[in-house]
């Protein structure tokens, strides 16, 4: 892990799985977002197992979410996870549908993008408690793009979200 050092602002990521070994690729996409120069992992939530939303015919996800310090600006961080996913050969048989590894850019510092590629905030961040509930866990004054704070909007005994424990 590298210290992302002096300029550095907090930035949230979710990721997720539900193909193959879930947890293992978690892992593995922790580990390569640590070892981004410009990044450092600060926090990781709990993995929570969760229904898949959407696209329901699909297997169940699991999801987390880590805090980090970035030096580089949301489009860097974005790139960052493009990358990741693709040298871990993100596997994606359809759109919507069940992947091995997806990591979503939830938050850069105080950053406010609208670009077809790129919205920061995540634009569906307000609607999924899948990454509501772990960004509460770890970040629970984190005020989303409504006023809300992450634990006011986040709902634990959410329907299809249970903490994942697979010991
Ligand atoms: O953008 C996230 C991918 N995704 C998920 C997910 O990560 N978890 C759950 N529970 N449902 C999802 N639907 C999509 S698309």
């Amino acid at each position: 892990m590298h210290d992302a050092g002096k300029g550095a602002v907090t930035a949230y990521v979710g990721l997720g799985s539900n193909l193959g070994y879930r947890r293992g690729h978690l892992a593995e996409g922790l580990r390569r977002l640590g070892a981004d120069p410009a990044v450092t992992v600060v926090a990781v939530s709990g993995i929570y197992e969760t229904a898949p939303v959407g696209v329901t015919d699909q297997p169940a996800f699991l999801n987390l979410v880590a805090e980090l310090r970035v030096t580089c600006t949301a489009r860097g961080l974005l790139q960052c996870c493009l990358q990741i996913e693709a040298d871990m050969g993100r596997v994606r048989p359809e759109r919507w549908g069940p992947r091995n590894i997806d990591l979503d850019v939830l938050f850069c510092g105080e950053q406010r993008i609208e670009e077809p590629d790129l919205i920061v905030p995540h634009p569906r961040l307000a609607e999924r408690q899948f990454v509501l509930v772990p960004l509460a866990e770890i970040a629970p004054d984190q005020r989303l793009p409504d006023g809300r704070t992450a634990a006011e909007a986040a709902d634990p005994t959410a329907e299809g979200i249970r903490k994942f424990d697979d010991k």
